[in-house]
């Protein structure tokens, strides 16, 4: 196999075409039907691009070209496949500028973000399952363990490019072949990746991107010839994947909603346990699965701890995603900021205290000042519903038990984080949790080589690390 040559002039983030079809068999194409949706720049509600809505048509073909492509890939030796995920990876280094301004202009996340953390990110999940590729006998699933056929992935728009990377890395490095399928909101760096393939000269028909809504989702997690599903998104979505996958041989994995418990006791150290919450909350606009959208404090410190958080979030900047001093950028969407708006209200109607800092907002676009909730009950739909926003909901507790309850009271399994300088209450409690995650005395960190997933209605099956492997392997 040979490496195709590099662009001459690799495309700036801001060659965006005004309209995209898929990339299917290496190539991109139009959709076999007429219909077209637009994705909008949410930071100044501009139109970037038009983009197919795909048919079913349209997905048949996909995964006709994943099937066709599947046989030769899955018999080329890991340290073959190895190179082309290598090769990938350093591309997405080399592209990093432009993809992390495409990045931040289709889904409203700062530049700072995208630039420090989405991209590299990527990279390292490229990187590190490359290096699985040759050692899949070793991996502990015994010997010869083999790809599982056609991947059908749904991902959605709070990390785009990340989450293409943590569904597509595995999936290669294992010998599968791939169609994705990007969220309706954010298809520009998935259909920028495209042109990462072509450019790694990764074979035709290993990657293929068919984008729409979720009736393309629907259409590509019901095609009888896809063999794997692996979702990312809201639970209600995901059960009724679970439901239709039912009955059927496919390998599923989810990865759903959370409502993480961020527990401070009265022990941590305060400024650093303020910088843990506020990222925890705010980075991303609070669009993350992980998010730790309830803090439990413990009572003795709640009026120390909730004095420096205010102070600090009002240094927060919201606005321009692609100012480098943004904390705060865009709501991703008209739905989305009318979601958070609406539960927000709610934990109004339900008696807690509303608290955020005054402060501008762009008069276009989709905006939400970082948002603090007290007085909050379990019972508040603030406490038990994903907003999937910058909207934090204070509880109070008295005793390591009472923090244990609390924080397993809900659906949601997905994290947790603990701040206390006790070493031996981190492990009791990271041992009560009822989450796939818990971090200590930090938040919101994320590596290549620890599997990611969740408890309860938070899905199943892990991403990332060797447990990551094994979502696309039959053993
Ligand atoms: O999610 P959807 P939405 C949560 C979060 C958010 C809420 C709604 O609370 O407020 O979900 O967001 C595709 N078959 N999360 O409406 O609809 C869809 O096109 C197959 C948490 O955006 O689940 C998109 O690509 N696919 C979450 C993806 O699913 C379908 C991240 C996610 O969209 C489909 C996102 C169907 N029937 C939202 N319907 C997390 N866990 O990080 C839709 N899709």
């Amino acid at each position: 196999f040979e490496y195709a040559p590099a662009p001459e002039s690799p495309a700036a983030a801001g060659d965006i075409q005004s309209s995209y079809g898929h990339f299917i068999g290496g190539e991109f194409v139009d959709s076999s039907g007429s219909e077209a949706l637009k994705t909008v720049n949410p930071a100044t509600e501009q139109v970037l691009a038009e983009f197919a809505q795909g048919t079913e048509e349209d997905v048949d073909r996909a995964v006709a070209a994943a099937r066709k492509a599947f046989t030769d890939w899955s018999a080329l030796p890991g340290s073959e496949r190895a190179k082309y995920l290598f090769r990938i990876a350093r591309i997405v280094q080399e592209r990093s500028r432009e993809l992390a301004v495409l990045e931040s202009i289709d889904n409203g996340k700062p530049i700072k973000e995208t630039r420090d953390f989405d991209l590299p990110m990527v990279a390292s999940w490229f990187f590190y399952y490359a290096g699985w590729a040759d050692k899949l006998d070793y991996a502990g699933f015994g010997p010869n363990p083999r790809p599982v056929g056609v991947a059908g992935q749904v991902i959605p728009w709070n990390f785009p490019l990340m989450m293409l990377a943590w569904k597509i890395a595995p999936a290669l490095a294992t010998g599968n072949t791939v169609v994705l399928k990007p969220a309706e909101t954010t298809p520009l760096t998935a259909l920028r990746f495209a042109e990462i393939c072509r450019q790694a000269g990764l074979p035709k028909g290993v990657v293929n991107i068919v984008t729409g809504d979720g009736r393309t989702g629907a259409a590509l997690t019901a095609h009888p010839d896809v063999n794997k599903v692996a979702f990312t998104g809201s639970t209600p979505v995901g059960r009724a994947i679970a439901r239709q996958v039912a009955g059927t041989r496919k390998k599923l994995s989810l990865e759903l909603g959370g409502k993480a418990a961020n527990i401070v006791f009265d022990d941590a150290p305060i400024d650093q346990a303020v910088e843990g919450i506020v990222n925890g909350i705010f980075f991303n606009q609070g669009h993350v699965c992980c998010a730790g959208s309830r803090l439990l404090v413990q009572e003795s410190i709640q009026d120390e701890l909730l004095d420096a958080l205010k102070r600090r979030m009002a240094t927060l900047r919201v606005g321009d995603p692609l100012d480098k001093n943004t904390d705060i950028g865009a709501i991703n969407s008209a739905g989305q900021l009318a979601r958070i708006t609406e539960l927000a209200a709610s934990g109004e109607a339900e008696g807690a205290e509303r608290w955020a800092p005054s402060c501008e907002l762009p008069s276009a676009g989709y905006w939400f000042r970082p948002t603090l909730f007290t007085g909050v009950s379990q019972a508040h739909r603030i406490a038990r519903e994903e907003i999937f926003g910058p909207v934090l909901s204070v509880l109070t507790f008295r005793t390591p038990a009472e923090a244990v309850e609390k924080a397993n009271n809900t659906q949601f399994g997905l994290s947790a984080g603990i701040w206390t300088e006790k070493g031996s209450r981190i492990l009791w409690m990271a041992n009560q949790l009822k989450a796939g995650v818990v971090w200590a005395n930090s938040f919101n960190k994320f590596d290549p080589t620890s599997p990611f997933g969740g408890y309860k209605e938070s899905g199943y099956g892990r991403e990332g690390g060797r447990h990551g492997l094994e979502a696309y392997l039959d053993v």
